[in-house]
């Protein structure tokens, strides 16, 4: 096991990797900007280094300087945490060079799934359901044609390079599809430098269900069930939930069944998250996350998991140590996210939170590096908690979850917490009926 790891994040999320660490025995390093000299994680880990001025690019960004403070410090292996460097292949590959642990996926896999033709053809070769559409990239505007009156319109063009909602274009009608096409290219050339597009049948009433997988070195895979990320608002996740309001125990077991077998096929280690759209009873896969997801905590509480315990333990060569049947699903869990946001207009509201009260109790987790006083950098990410409700019954978790969002106080900043509470009080959330396109009409209506 490892005596010393960094954590190559901020906020709640180089916390939630400090405690896993604290309770294996391991030693933590910090890493911060100039503007999180204060900031929790500085605070309680064992050792800080400053790598850098506020922006992202120039401190948790910073390859070299990441990388020196491993070295000066000693420290084993690198958590990237979400976001920053967590899905950047040549990070990881330079952590591997250095002769420290990345903890995470290989380089390889990090790449193969980067690229979203690659990571498509990979699955449908190993026996996961795509969304109907091109084999691979499309090399013509005449392939695209041929390919869109054959799945049927409305399409959409997406780019290889893309994912999380960047890059994608929908063609209505073939009248359409020349535009599409020419306007997909042209923008993952600028954004991405890579002109490689795919397409799809476009599917017009989806949930994004997502699933927990976890892979040791020695080609053991078990996934920990779904999760439902379909309330979200242009791509930004607001609210999940463990399992989907729309699965059954025997659908969960299928699609498990079938990527678990997949990715052990493939000899993929440590986290991994499977991206579903899930339609009229079909999976399709659209994208795979080579890293830990902000709403992992929702699977934690259904299936008594520790994930960044385990993916500690797998980065260090150990085995996962049981298997499929020994995982099971207790309750439900839903996760709101915290953001320093205008609950009406989701502009970011950074500054000094007078008043921090979190809520506790029976089944009520936060994860969050907040505290009175603390000062919201404009810096960085918006999110600033996460609320995380378990009860024996989704009704019951949605009314734990009602009772806490009554007692969380955070003062001298908006929040989006008087959202989380219409949500929580609409009757179509109530009953699980949503969609990916919900939230976005949900917050489009007066009120
Ligand atoms: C789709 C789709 C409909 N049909 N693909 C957006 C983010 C990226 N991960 C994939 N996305 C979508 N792909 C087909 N063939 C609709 C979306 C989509 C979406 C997906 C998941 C969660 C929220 C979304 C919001 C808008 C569009």
């Amino acid at each position: 096991m490892f005596s010393k790891i960094l954590i190559a994040n901020r906020g709640e999320i180089a916390l939630r990797i400090l405690r896993a660490c604290r309770e294996l025995g391991i030693k933590t390093v910090a890493v911060h900007s100039t503007a999180d000299e204060d900031a929790m994680h500085v605070r309680l880990a064992d050792e800080a280094v400053c790598i850098g001025p506020p922006a992202s690019r120039d401190s948790y960004l910073n390859v070299a300087a990441i990388l020196s403070a491993a070295t000066i410090t000693g420290a084993e292996a690198i958590h990237p945490g979400y976001g920053f460097l967590s899905e950047n292949a040549d990070f990881a590959e330079t952590v591997e060079a250095h002769g420290l642990t990345f903890i995470g996926p290989t380089a390889e896999h990090i790449r193969m799934m980067g690229d979203k033709i690659t990571a498509k053809t990979t699955m449908q070769m190993l026996g996961v359901p795509l969304v109907p559409g091109s084999d691979g990239e499309l090399t013509s505007l005449e392939e695209a044609r041929e390919v869109a009156d054959k799945v049927g319109y409305p399409v959409l063009i997406k780019a290889a390079a893309g994912g999380g909602g960047r890059g994608m274009k929908v063609a209505q009608t073939a009248d359409d599809l020349e535009d599409a096409w020419k306007m997909a290219r042209a923008e993952a050339r600028a954004a991405f430098g890579n002109d490689a597009v795919y397409l799809e049948k476009y599917m017009d009433r989806p949930r994004h269900i997502e699933l927990q997988i976890l892979g040791d070195n020695y080609g053991n895979v078990v996934h920990f069930g779904e999760r439902d990320c379909s309330l979200q608002r242009r791509h930004q996740k607001l609210l999940e939930e463990a399992g989907s309001p729309a699965l059954t125990a025997e659908q969960r077991d299928a699609i498990g069944q079938t990527a678990t077998q997949a990715l052990s096929k493939m000899g993929y280690r440590n986290a991994g998250t499977l991206e579903f759209l899930y339609q009229d009873g079909q999976f399709c896969f659209i994208e795979m996350n080579t890293r830990l997801q902000v709403e992992h905590p929702v699977t934690e509480m259904v299936c008594d998991v520790d994930l960044v315990r385990e993916q500690i333990r797998l980065a260090a060569g150990e085995q996962l140590g049981y298997t499929q049947k020994d995982i099971s699903f207790s309750g439900h869990a839903i996760e709101c996210r915290i953001n320093a946001e205008d609950p009406d207009n989701f502009t970011p509201c950074p500054g000094t939170v007078a008043v921090y009260h979190p809520p506790g109790g029976l089944g009520v987790r936060v994860d969050s590096a907040l505290y009175t006083g603390y000062r919201v950098p404009p810096f960085y990410d918006s999110m600033i908690a996460k609320l995380i409700v378990h009860a024996p019954t989704r009704e019951q978790a949605i009314a734990r979850l009602q009772r806490a969002l009554d007692e969380f106080v955070v003062e001298g900043i908006k929040t989006v917490i008087p959202l989380h509470r219409r949500i929580l009080e609409d009757p179509e959330f109530q009953k699980g009926e949503y969609t990916i396109h919900w939230l976005e009409q949900f917050t489009a209506k007066p009120h």
